[in-house]
């Protein structure tokens, strides 16, 4: 009965805020409670004062999902030493003491990796009764552009905190549970699929849930000095509270947040159907680009493995625009990947009455 248009017309919007009520639920149970927090602050808080026993100048800062609001119960910690004095050690040489230190001084299991292309500590911790999964976490050192891009994608979301959030936590956890979330086998990092959430929202949907920081015009003059990190332009608007009381996006209405299952329904479709995989890069920065433009088309007619495997699916980091967050991205891996959007898209759309049910078989 429920399928008769009259019941159906009315009735329209409640649906949706129903089934994004059931969105938002199941989103929540995922969040890091706030003893898991705590306890992830004291453990940064002992490995910083740790390691200024070897070089008293530096700051332990978190980035990735443990900074920027996009954290899942029980994701890794990603950690970055800062050095503020001029004569330091190496990376390498700071890894092997480190390593060296925390192995006497903690009961962390430390694999320190110092002739890495970055080179990092890796730690974890056992379960224990305090902390039922236990803690991973890796210490690099001087990655200041990733502390950028954290900080960017962390701005992102508090324009529109609940629709940008609930988007990306369930990207994540579906992702993850769907078994592409492996950069090492050949699908995306976390990383990229946050990038491909926000390049959705700024550059597909019409009229554009958040608008484009890196393109907003500065509130004063900036130098090139105050933008520029490694030689790549780091700047972006980052006046949130300005921000937030300008932008009113059309799409940005208290009852939007209630519609926020559309928004995912519509971002499977996009990237199931839409998105030109074969010819495109998803940029935040300038939106979608050419492949050929940027030098990064397949390149079919190579002996190499590698090169030809590296630009299935394009997505332009956000600073380091010589830089292709998907590269690690198989062949096999877009194949599975693009399945998945389907596959999303299929169970959300045919029946969206179902969706209760659906949000558990996409994850399943
Ligand atoms: P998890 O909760 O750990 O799954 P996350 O948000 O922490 O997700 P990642 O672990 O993929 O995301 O990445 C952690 C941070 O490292 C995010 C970004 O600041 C940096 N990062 C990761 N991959 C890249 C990359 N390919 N290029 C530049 N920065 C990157
Ligand atoms: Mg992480």
């Amino acid at each position: 009965p429920e399928h008769t248009p009259q019941r159906r017309l009315p009735s329209r919007h409640r649906f949706f805020a129903d089934l994004s009520q059931c969105l938002f639920d199941f989103v929540i149970e995922l969040l890091p409670t706030g003893e898991e927090m705590a306890v992830k602050e004291n453990v940064r808080k002992l490995l910083e004062r740790l390691i200024r026993t070897i070089e008293p100048e530096s700051r332990l800062l978190s980035f990735g999902s443990t900074a920027n609001g996009f954290s899942l119960r029980n994701s890794d910690m990603d950690l970055c030493c800062l050095i503020d004095s001029e004569e330091r050690l190496s990376a390498t040489d700071l890894v092997t003491m480190l390593g060296d230190l925390l192995e006497r001084e903690t009961k962390f299991h430390v694999k320190p990796l110092p002739h890495a292309r970055i080179p990092i500590v890796k730690l974890s911790l056992d379960p224990s009764p305090g902390l039922p999964l236990g803690i991973a976490c890796d210490i690099g050192f001087e990655n200041r552009l990733a502390l950028e891009n954290t900080r960017l994608l962390m701005c992102y979301a508090m324009i529109d905190p609940t629709r940008v959030r609930t988007l990306v936590l369930f990207l994540k956890v579906w992702s993850k549970r769907r078994k592409i979330n492996s950069p090492y086998k050949g699908t995306l990092s976390s990383y990229g699929y946050v990038l491909l959430v926000i390049y959705f929202l700024v550059h597909v949907k019409n009229p554009p849930v958040l608008p484009n920081l890196q393109q907003m015009p500065p509130l004063r003059p900036i130098t090139k000095e105050d933008t520029h990190l490694a030689g790549y332009n780091t700047w972006f608007f980052d006046d949130i509270e300005l921000l937030r009381t300008r932008w009113h996006s059309e799409n940005n209405e208290s009852v939007a947040e209630l519609q926020v299952i559309l928004l995912l329904i519509d971002f499977f479709r996009y990237y199931a159907r839409d998105f030109s995989y074969n010819t495109g890069v998803a940029s935040i920065r300038a939106g979608l680009l050419k492949k050929t433009a940027k030098g990064w088309q397949n390149d079919l007619s190579s002996r190499y493995h590698d090169s030809r495997e590296r630009n299935r699916l394009c997505i332009e980091d956000p600073f380091e625009l010589d830089f292709n967050v998907g590269r690690c991205v198989t062949k096999d891996g877009i194949y599975t990947i693009r399945g998945e959007f389907m596959r999303a898209s299929r169970i959300l759309s045919n029946r969206p009455e179902r969706a209760v049910v659906a949000l558990a078989e996409l994850c399943a």
